[in-house]
């Protein structure tokens, strides 16, 4: 009876000696020697059973072997992991450069978009956005367009029914937020958009467009020139200097065209400007009182400007890109470079 009390006391030793070890090579072998060993714990119990009657023996021969196979067991993989560790400080070279990994990025012309609304964002303007499938009042009737407008024609706009079609332009947010919000309104409106017109390199069915509008008491057309100003030097460089050259637009009146001395030949004429010395970047003007009447805003107590440019066009200036098509053909070579 009493080498079964021995049996277990010895177990709970090595039960608790494998619980306190930190492990390296010595202390696995002092633990190897302790129990293990030639004179070792596990080797004095069988000397112990050696005494034993021949009709004790299997009772405490059964417990014996089962407490030294598990003590061969535990201390094998004690050496293991030691072994393990040596192997890791010799052969593993912590000076080796990483796996390179394939970073993605946002499209050139989510970051333009995004670098202007930041830009105008800092100026006070609010972010909206719309659907992309509108009403025929929200993109023409309500914008001043004349029934027998030429945009109007299925030529040129994507119809889904007779007052159902694709936005021409983002100016149906505005009208949205006129719709719904007393002035003061200051927002831009971003979003994509559709042409029905042939493909070229500098136009495309489906491109972006960022909008703005500002709608209070007293609001000008020189506050409309200092913003557009204050963005273009923002955006493309503090030294670029600014022309606006009357236009048309049947929701502005006045209305403007926006021009940057040229980026590339600072105005002398090359390539890019088609030796003009200026580039266009944006449409603008006051928005007209047809289209606060059809917002249900008062145009004797309102005034407001609104501005409009194509992101792609934008792109194209910024990074001195000749085809607009590279920014659909998801070719990664082309894509990686911004
Ligand atoms: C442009 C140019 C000038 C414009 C006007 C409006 C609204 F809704 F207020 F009438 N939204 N956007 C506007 C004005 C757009 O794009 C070339």
């Amino acid at each position: 009876m009493s080498l079964l009390e021995d049996i277990h006391e010895v177990q709970r030793q090595l039960q608790h000696d494998l619980s306190q070890i930190d492990i390296n090579a010595q202390s696995v072998e002092n633990l190897r020697i302790k129990y293990l060993g030639k004179k070792g714990l596990i080797a004095g119990l069988f000397k112990d059973f050696g005494a034993l009657s021949s009709s004790e023996k299997p009772e405490f021969g059964k417990a014996l072997n089962t407490l030294k196979k598990t003590a061969e067991e535990q201390i094998k993989s004690l050496q293991n992991r030691v072994a393990e560790q040596d192997n890791k400080g010799t052969s593993f070279d912590y000076t080796l450069p990483g796996y390179p990994f394939r970073q993605g990025r946002l499209h050139p012309i989510t970051q333009t978009m995004n670098r202007i609304c930041d830009i105008f964002g800092e100026m006070g303007f609010g972010i909206e956005f719309g659907p992309e499938v509108e009403t025929d009042f929200n993109n023409f009737q309500a914008l001043n367009f004349p029934p027998n407008h030429p945009a109007r024609d299925m030529q040129d706009t994507f119809f889904v029914d007779k007052d159902i079609l694709l936005r021409t332009h983002t100016s149906p947010i505005q009208i949205r937020t006129m719709l719904k919000t007393k002035p003061p309104v200051r927002i831009l409106a971003p979003g994509r958009v559709y042409r029905n017109e042939a493909i070229n390199p500098r136009s495309y069915c489906v491109f972006h467009q960022i909008e703005g509008l500002y709608v209070d008491e007293n609001v000008t057309f020189a506050e409309l020139k200092l913003t557009i100003e204050v963005f273009a030097k923002r955006f493309f460089s503090k030294d670029v200097q600014l022309r606006f050259r009357p236009s048309f637009f049947p929701f502005t009146e006045p209305s403007a065209e926006v021009d940057i001395s040229c980026i590339i030949c600072g105005g002398s004429g090359c390539r890019l400007c088609k030796h003009t010395g200026w580039l266009e970047i944006m449409g603008c003007g006051m928005v007209d009182p047809n289209v606060f009447t059809a917002c249900q805003i008062d145009p004797e107590k309102y005034t407001g400007y609104a501005f409009g440019m194509g992101a792609e066009r934008i792109a194209l200036l910024k990074y001195g890109i000749d085809d607009i098509r590279l920014f659909y053909e998801g070719d990664i070579r082309f894509l990686r470079q911004f």
